[in-house]
């Protein structure tokens, strides 16, 4: 019999990539997505056929983390080997407007899911992946960051993803469900969210290359980050779930970039040099072909506490899953860049 797995949050970044991955293993996948007034299944469309043109090994129910009932009936009618629960509010800045919503989807979706696990008396055979995040990490204790850093969240985001951490770590210790947490270090790719900054960057830069757009505003450009491929910790998850025992693993590069340098690296891809001027608000980033100003600061998107830096050491990923990061910060950043040209067109 093939394995079946339920994927919440499968309309996202790493629920297309995770849905790909488990499809080509062989998997009966089912994703629970979310009511919207437009289509919001973009990122699986082409993992996806129709029932009525016969068997589907990818199947689709609605659903949301705030519905507990909900969950509770899409488990049972599943009966998934392995849960992984990708489903959140993931915007760091948008948790500072909708704080008690992301702690509902985040932090309470996670039990709510939990539960419908042990209400069903599924404990015993079925793995769950709770998405956990560097975020948890916030103002950081140590760098590199692993597994034994304490936390220290900075963001009503980190503050939810930090209860379903722990509520995931209890019903592995209470109830003895095989739940692990990855925590994993930012991932990006083509289909990367548009207000997320790296993707921001690439279509903003595409834009300007292509005469759409004149300027690039961002917020602080000092910010470091661990970015890997999204298509690698998804592989991560998998494995992470194959494991004869659960726990929780830091999954990143273990390299450290600003958000400037990203700016930077996306330009070259177009051939274009930046030089800065300024400091703090009034900093610029100067096209040196042009003259022109082509990225400005807008402290609209400041944090109202800001996470500086995080760099993440994969070195138990490794050990135990044989895991690393295959792909590299300059072929991630072109991949995307080349991406974002092509659908401007
Ligand atoms: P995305 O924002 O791309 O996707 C989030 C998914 O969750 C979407 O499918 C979204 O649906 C769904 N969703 C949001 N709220 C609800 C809800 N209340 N009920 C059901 N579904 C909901 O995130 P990523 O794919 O980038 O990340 C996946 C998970 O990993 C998230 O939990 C994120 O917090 C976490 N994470 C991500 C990292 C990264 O760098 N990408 C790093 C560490 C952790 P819709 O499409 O309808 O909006
Ligand atoms: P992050 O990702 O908060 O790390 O959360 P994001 O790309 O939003 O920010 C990264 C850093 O860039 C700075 N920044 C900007 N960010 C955005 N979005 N827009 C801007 O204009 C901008 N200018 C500078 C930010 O201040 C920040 O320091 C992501 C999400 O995927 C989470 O769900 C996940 O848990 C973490 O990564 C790991």
């Amino acid at each position: 019999m093939a394995p079946t797995a339920l994927i919440t949050g499968i309309t996202g970044q790493d629920g297309a990539y995770l849905a790909e991955l488990l499809l080509s293993k062989g998997y009966v996948v089912h994703g629970v997505k979310r009511r919207s007034s437009s289509f919001n299944t973009g990122r699986i469309d082409h993992l996806y056929r129709d029932p009525h043109d016969g068997e589907t090994r990818l199947r689709m129910h609605f659903g949301d983390l705030t519905d507990a009932t909900n969950l509770i009936r899409v488990v049972q009618e599943t009966q998934p080997d392995e849960i992984y629960n990708l489903a959140a509010q993931s915007h760091v800045q948008v948790s500072f407007e909708t704080p008690e919503y992301t702690a509902n989807s985040d932090g309470l979706g996670t039990l709510r899911l939990l539960e419908a696990i042990r209400i069903l008396g599924m404990t015993d055979r079925v793995r769950f992946y709770q998405a956990s995040t560097s975020e948890l990490y916030g103002k950081v204790a140590e760098t590199p960051q692993r597994e034994t850093t304490p936390f220290y969240p900075r963001s009503p985001y980190g503050a939810a993803k930090l209860y379903a951490y722990w509520i995931t770590v209890n019903y592995r210790e209470a109830y003895g469900l095989h739940a692990s947490n990855g925590i994993l270090f930012n991932h990006e790719s083509p289909i990367r969210g548009e207000t997320f900054v790296t993707r921001k960057i690439t279509r903003a830069v595409a834009a300007i290359h292509t005469g759409r757009q004149d300027t690039l505003y961002l917020g602080n450009l000092d910010a470091v980050r661990d970015w890997g491929h999204a298509k690698d910790y998804v592989e991560g998850m998998w494995r992470m779930l194959q494991q004869p025992e659960p726990d929780d693993y830091v999954l990143a590069t273990g390299e450290g970039h600003s958000v400037r340098e990203f700016v930077e690296r996306a330009f070259a891809c177009v051939g274009r040099t930046i030089t800065w001027k300024g400091t703090g608000i009034d900093e610029v980033g100067i096209d040196t072909r042009s003259g022109d100003a082509i990225v400005r600061i807008d402290p609209r998107y400041f944090r109202p506490t800001e996470v500086e830096l995080l760099i993440g050491d994969a070195s138990k990923a490794k050990r135990n899953l044989g895991w690393s990061a295959t792909t590299t910060f300059a072929a991630l950043i072109e991949e995307m860049m080349a991406a974002d040209i092509k659908a401007i067109g």
